[in-house]
């Protein structure tokens, strides 16, 4: 009988609908989640890869303010152009949702419902700064004034820009709405706290199960060290509502952990079997892999877990949390603000999508921040993707379609031969390790291990002279076969990362796109002898010494950049 596939589910980090998806996302979290999904898949497993919008909370209501928008013609707006790019980059998501459709509401309700009947939940009392003209509550976010240390006078409602005080807001001196100036008042308003000090012992004992990277493992700990209950709901309107509480919905970040299972409902709904997203999130036995950046931790690795712990039904809690550090811009940290940032649509028309996949996941930041700086960029294009992937693949179908008959030619293989071959094994195994630990560097790494193996044993075996005398051109056919055999190792190791790139390889061996699919398949599948190849093109091309000046110069606010 057949294995049963493994079923993982696996989710990226909903991405906030109030601003473009940039280098910083896809390093962070997006690009490490659409290549695990991709080689889950090739491997066999039962993928249900799942990401979308974060489109709630204070941020983007205040964002949607300052653009003069409504937040749903906000939210609508990066919706789509933020999918759109996700699909240019060709992510592979089995659904992206959005947290303002309906049905995200359903299980929000039901959390809270169980949370208050299991006791987690309370009503408190807080005191929130008020604005008596425009009749509401303002979060943080809404307001500035003198910092109770500083007395710096515009500081921020959470901390201060200037000696770096936080504080509550309440704490401000002469506190006042940003938008409009009016001065605030204190004012009692009632809030429901999720009771962490009650879920933390649990919390505690699941997360010492836990084989996760220290730094993750470390900062979650500290937080366990003093749990204490938090604010699920605000004041406000842009939201999901709290039954029965006039003005008041749920704390973003209350919510938008649950649109990972509103999204998979919502999957299941579109493909028309309703329950079928029960089937992942209900088996203990599917894995759960929530990809996300470093700044979301406490959120993925204590709240949303202590959350499922506390209500009724038998959802998954997560098994692996990557998390990824964060990336800088040419020595500086990306700022929309500042404009030091790269447009990803505008970048998309000179780079191809996997150009970009590839420099990122081989300068991914999974130990510590990393850079990405258009010479790397540069570096990665020409010296790595040309200069060795692109190197092997070009001179060999070159050699097979002048020396070969442009077909796949017969093979003898000799000891130097099997070598290769064994190395050539031992490094695809390697990669599989790789991906299997979420580790994208490393992956790319040995994709050019693998690259250079070829192109050493290329250049040893000379087919070039071996092509010259009768005797020797078995051997010279041999190596043009094994060479080819490498390329295809290539064309399936690199597929989670290059998708684009892969395929056209695959097709210039000559081989069915359908047999490329599953990892251990595509490895062994032998080149059938005398088999036509298609007529060689590059898989790549160069970026000059130019393109990389004009890129700089762009960032720099134009003129011409010297240095
Ligand atoms: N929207 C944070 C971010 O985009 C937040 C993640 C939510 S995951 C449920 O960086
Ligand atoms: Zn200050």
């Amino acid at each position: 009988m057949p294995l049963k596939p493994d079923k993982v589910l696996i989710t990226a980090a909903l991405l906030y609908a109030n601003g473009a998806l940039h280098f910083g996302h896809l390093a962070g979290a997006y690009l490490a989640a659409d290549a695990y999904a991709r080689f889950e898949r090739m491997r066999g497993s039962d993928v249900l890869f799942l990401s979308g919008s974060d489109e709630y909370g204070v941020a983007i209501a205040l964002s949607a303010e300052l653009a003069g928008r409504s937040p749903v013609e906000h939210v609508d707006l990066y919706h789509k152009s933020n999918q759109e790019l996700f699909s240019k980059l060709n992510f592979s998501f089995n659904h992206y949702s959005r947290t303002s459709w309906e049905g995200h509401r359903i299980p929000v309700l039901q959390y809270f419902n169980d949370l208050q009947e299991n006791g987690f939940v309370e009503k408190r009392a807080t005191e929130q700064l008020y604005s008596p003209e425009e009749k509401r509550f303002l979060a943080d976010r809404y307001v500035i004034g003198g910092c109770p240390r500083c007395r710096f006078d515009a500081a921020r409602g959470d901390e201060c820009p200037k000696c770096g005080a936080s504080y509550e807001a309440t704490d401000l001196i002469a506190p006042r709405s940003r938008l409009s100036n009016a001065s605030l008042t204190k004012k009692t308003t009632t809030h429901w706290f999720l009771l962490l000090d009650k879920l933390a012992p649990k919390v505690n004992e699941w997360i010492a199960t836990k084989r996760w990277k220290p730094t993750v493992l470390n900062f979650l700990k500290h937080y366990l060290d003093n749990p204490l209950p938090r604010a699920i709901t605000r004041d406000g309107t842009w939201g999901v509502p709290v039954p029965g509480e006039e003005g008041k919905v749920f704390y973003v970040w209350f919510e938008a952990p649950i649109g990972y299972i509103s999204a998979a409902i919502e999957w299941a709904e579109k493909s028309g079997n309703p329950l079928a997203w029960q089937e992942y999130w209900f088996d203990p036995k599917t894995k759960l892999v929530q990809f996300i950046g470093k700044d979301n931790i406490y959120f993925h690795g204590i709240f949303f877990p202590a959350m499922t712990m506390g209500q009724n039904l038998p959802y998954k809690i997560v098994d692996e949390l990557p998390a990824n550090e964060f990336l800088n811009l040419e020595g500086r940290q990306f700022s929309k603000s500042d404009n030091w940032t790269i447009d990803l649509t505008d970048i998309l028309t000179r780079y191809s999508p996997d150009q970009l996949r590839y420099t990122l996941a081989a300068n991914a930041p999974e130990s510590s921040d990393a850079e990405f700086t258009f010479k790397d960029l540069q570096l990665r294009c020409n010296g790595e993707l040309v200069g060795k992937y692109g190197n092997l693949a070009n001179r060999s179908l070159v050699f097979a379609s002048a020396k070969c008959g442009g077909v796949i030619p017969p093979a003898t293989l000799q000891p130097r031969d099997l070598l290769f071959l064994d190395q050539l094994a031992a490094l695809t195994a390697q990669v599989q390790e790789a991906y299997s630990s979420f580790r994208l560097r490393r992956v790319c790494q040995l994709i050019m291990e693998i690259s250079s193996l070829g192109n050493a044993y290329f250049d040893e075996k000379k087919p070039w002279a071996t092509a010259k005398h009768e005797e020797t051109l078995p051997d010279m056919q041999t190596t043009i076969h094994c060479s080819l055999l490498a390329l295809k190792a290539l064309a399936v190791v690199a597929k989670p990362i290059m998708p684009q790139t892969t395929e056209k390889l695959w097709a210039l061996l000559g081989l069915d796109p359908s047999l490329h699919t599953h990892w251990d398949e595509a490895l062994n599948l032998p080149l059938t002898v005398g088999h036509p190849l298609p007529t060689p093109t590059p898989l790549f091309s160069k970026i000059s010494d130019e393109e990389i000046a004009a890129e700089l110069a762009k960032l720099h606010g134009g003129g011409n950049y010297l240095g």
